[in-house]
């Protein structure tokens, strides 16, 4: 590759030269700070002449250039101030699939969880885009493709496992061998944005077994932790991992030892994000939870200090609880039953009385007709 003579961000980084002089003095009068991370000229508003034509470059970009190819800043399209940068084919020029033109830029993309960018892919004079593709790549990797015309906005890569200085790099690349002509097939670029990492990264946590019973006996409560694309859980240091207050265990046991293992590694539910699988302590886990269910919170660190946080709900059940539940509502119900056997002995006493009165009556009746009749 080939550069401009633009100083880029790795070369202000290296301490050469009279523009890095002058940085490292105005930092000085203004004391220490913490520079973030940044592109350079991200949506291609500045620029200066450029050669082997006389063309509009843009500052801090290098370039590697193509015979078949041409590449400049213009006006004719942008999403963000007026100026946008293209790469194009040129018409009538022979080329070989993976030959390209190119602008590129190292940029420090720690703490970056992605990079957005505008795009546009457009056959000129008319016709369909083809024989020709848009690539944004990171260390010559391509993270996104495009080859068909439209108008894309806010496309982005995912770099959030990347730390330290990397090149990011737009091509237009020909994906067809041959000369095409009449037709330039354009690809033009803006407003490039560095999208920061989450503070703390959003985890899937899955409990096993998903019931918690209290009070049944048992030694470990499985967790498994997934993290969005482009973290790695093999990065998470397991030292850091808690549920509430409880420390993952950390023992003998193969699995129980902090580094990671192929055996910690699974893809618990398949959907193509590995899980990290750690262990809690089952007694501790039900002194902290009530039935019918509660929600635990699982957190910790990746090795670079990056923190991790997720939840999960577990359904709770407490099998003595309920027992005693069901042997206080079986009491009230024989309570109840005794009640009403009382009451209906109650009635049958009552009736009883009722007939002995009856008879009794009936006797004294009989006595008197019978002293009557003797009368
Ligand atoms: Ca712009
Ligand atoms: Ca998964």
């Amino acid at each position: 590759m080939t550069g401009t003579g633009v100083l880029t961000a790795v070369e202000r980084r290296g301490g050469t030269g009279t523009a890095l002089r002058g940085v490292v003095t105005l930092v000085l009068l203004m004391g220490p700070a913490v520079q973030a991370a940044e592109v350079l000229n991200p949506s291609f508003e500045t620029t200066y002449m450029g050669t082997p034509y006389p063309r509009t470059l843009p500052q801090n970009w290098y370039h590697v250039d193509h015979a078949s190819f041409n590449s400049h800043c213009n006006n004719s399209w942008s999403t963000d101030g007026i100026m946008s940068v293209a790469l194009l084919s040129r018409i009538n020029k022979a080329v070989n699939p993976g030959d390209y033109q190119n602008f590129y830029q190292y940029v420090d993309l720690t703490g970056i969880g992605a990079i957005k960018f505008d795009v546009r892919l457009q056959a000129l004079p008319s016709g369909a885009f083809e024989h020709f593709e848009a690539a944004f790549l990171v260390d010559g990797v391509a993270l996104w493709t495009q080859n068909t015309a439209g108008l894309y906005l806010d496309q982005q890569v995912n770099v959030s496992a990347m730390t330290g200085y990397h090149c990011i790099e737009m091509r237009n690349r020909a994906v067809d061998a041959g000369t095409f002509p009449q037709t330039a097939y354009w690809t033009q670029w803006d407003n490039l944005r560095l999208i920061e990492r989450p503070k703390v990264v959003p985890a899937t946590i899955t409990l096993d077994p998903g019931t918690l019973y209290l009070h049944c006996p048992g030694k470990w409560i499985v967790c498994y932790i997934e993290l969005p694309a482009g973290y790695d859980v093999n990065n998470i240091d397991e030292a850091t991992v808690t549920l509430q207050d409880i420390p993952a265990y950390q023992g003998k046991e193969g699995w129980g030892k902090p580094s990671c293992n192929k055996s910690k590694i699974v893809d618990h539910d398949g959907n193509g994000l590995e899980e990290r699988i750690v262990r809690f302590d089952l007694n501790a886990v039900q002194a902290i939870v009530q039935p019918p269910e509660a929600i635990v919170i699982v957190k910790g660190s990746l090795a670079d200090k990056t923190p991790f946080e997720g939840a999960a709900t577990i359904k709770v059940v407490d099998k003595l609880a309920e027992m005693k539940a069901g042997l206080d509502a079986l009491k009230a119900r024989l309570q109840d039953m005794r009640g009403k056997c009382n009451d209906e002995k109650h009635g049958r006493w009552d009736i009883k009385d009722v007939r002995d009165k009856a008879k009794d009556e009936g006797e004294h009746k009989d006595k008197d007709d019978k002293g009557a009749r003797k009368r």
